[in-house]
């Protein structure tokens, strides 16, 4: 029975979200006392479309604290800068060579990021070779992630199968692991449509980092539907539904109000605005106790000191001299 390990990955570009928060980043800190826990700023999948590079920089390290404010804790946990190690690039390197373009024509996050688009980088077409590494470095056992990517998941289970059929176990196959609650936050502006960090309209999503009265207003504005019950329907209500949602994960409790949209928007108004205040002076006392630096050094090392024997063996497997 091998050990649960746990690897997770996010990308150090736009803002994030109540709904990356929600569906993501809070569950990994909830998993954190059982088995290994590893969480990886993935600043080199970042750079597979255009990125300012003062701003990458900036958004690594504003991720990296807002981990930090969520609770990710680097006495339970592993966190670290995928550009910090090495093996990362060197091992999907390898796995490159064992995927076929035709698998990685099949990615939808390919065709849709790519669509469209003048430029089109390698980059970007190779994304999910440097995810599976990013996964198989570790044995990881499990990959929590939004539906999305668990395509990318089923890839890096079929290249660590290939690659173990040809050379002998070494890969351990990973599991993707959807959340069940919370793995979709709706936009604000149109509940049919998750909230998203690319969303063109800022009306629909709040910042984690955000002003708490401008999220209060957006509250205050969200999109609502037909009728005046509040209650939980996705169907005929997704936008009360949305708002039932975000209430009751922020504030640990149900809504018990009366029927009355504009009453109910407040309260969920007051619950988004006190998650922020609250977030957001956790987030200041980690970027304030200057741990940052210290905290990534470490990570960079732990992750090294974990990943390295992997692509040893990897490298002795494929014949390069070790
Ligand atoms: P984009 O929409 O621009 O692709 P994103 O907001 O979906 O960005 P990602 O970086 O793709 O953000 O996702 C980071 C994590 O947050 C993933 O695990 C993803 O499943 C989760 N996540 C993203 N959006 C939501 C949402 N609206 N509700 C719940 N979880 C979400
Ligand atoms: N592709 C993921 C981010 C990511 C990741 C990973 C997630 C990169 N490497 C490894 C899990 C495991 C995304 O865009 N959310």
């Amino acid at each position: 029975m091998n050990k649960k390990i746990v690897f997770s990955g996010i990308q150090p570009s736009g803002d994030l979200h109540i709904g990356n928060y929600i569906g993501a980043v809070r569950q990994w800190a909830a998993g954190q006392n059982d088995g290994l826990n590893i969480f990886c700023v993935v600043d080199m999948h970042a750079i597979t479309v255009p990125q300012d590079p003062k701003t990458l920089a900036q958004k690594t390290r504003e991720i990296t604290a807002i981990l930090l404010a969520s609770g990710i804790d680097t006495e339970k946990s592993l966190l670290f800068v995928q550009s910090h190690n090495p093996d990362h690039a060197n091992l999907g390197w390898v796995l490159n060579n064992y995927l076929s373009m035709g698998q990685l024509n099949r990615m939808t996050q390919y065709k849709e990021k790519s669509e469209g688009k003048e430029f089109v980088s390698v980059g970007l077409f190779d994304y999910p070779a440097l995810m599976a590494s990013d996964i198989l470095l570790y044995d990881t056992t499990e990959v929590p992630v939004g539906d999305d990517q668990k395509q990318h998941v089923e890839l890096a289970r079929d290249v660590a199968e290939r690659f173990n059929s040809k050379y002998g176990e070494t890969f351990v196959l990973p599991e993707s692991k959807i959340p069940k609650v919370g793995g979709r936050v709706m936009s604000l502006c149109d509940p049919t449509k998750k909230m998203s960090k690319s969303d063109p309209n800022p009306n629909g999503a709040i910042g984690l980092l955000e002003d708490p009265k401008s999220a209060r207003k957006k509250i205050m504005s969200a999109v609502t539907d037909s009728g005046s019950e509040v209650k939980m329907d996705w169907v005929n209500k997704p936008g009360i539904s949305n708002l039932l949602e975000i209430y009751s994960q922020l504030s640990g409790k149900e809504y018990v109000g009366g029927n009355n949209y504009g009453e109910f928007k407040t309260a969920v108004a007051d619950v988004v605005e006190k998650f922020l205040i609250d977030f957001q002076k956790k987030y200041n006392e980690v970027l304030q106790s200057g741990k940052l630096d210290e905290v990534l050094k470490e990570g960079a090392q732990k992750s090294y000191a974990l990943s390295h024997p992997k692509l040893l063996e990897v490298y002795k497997k494929v014949g390069f001299l070790v």
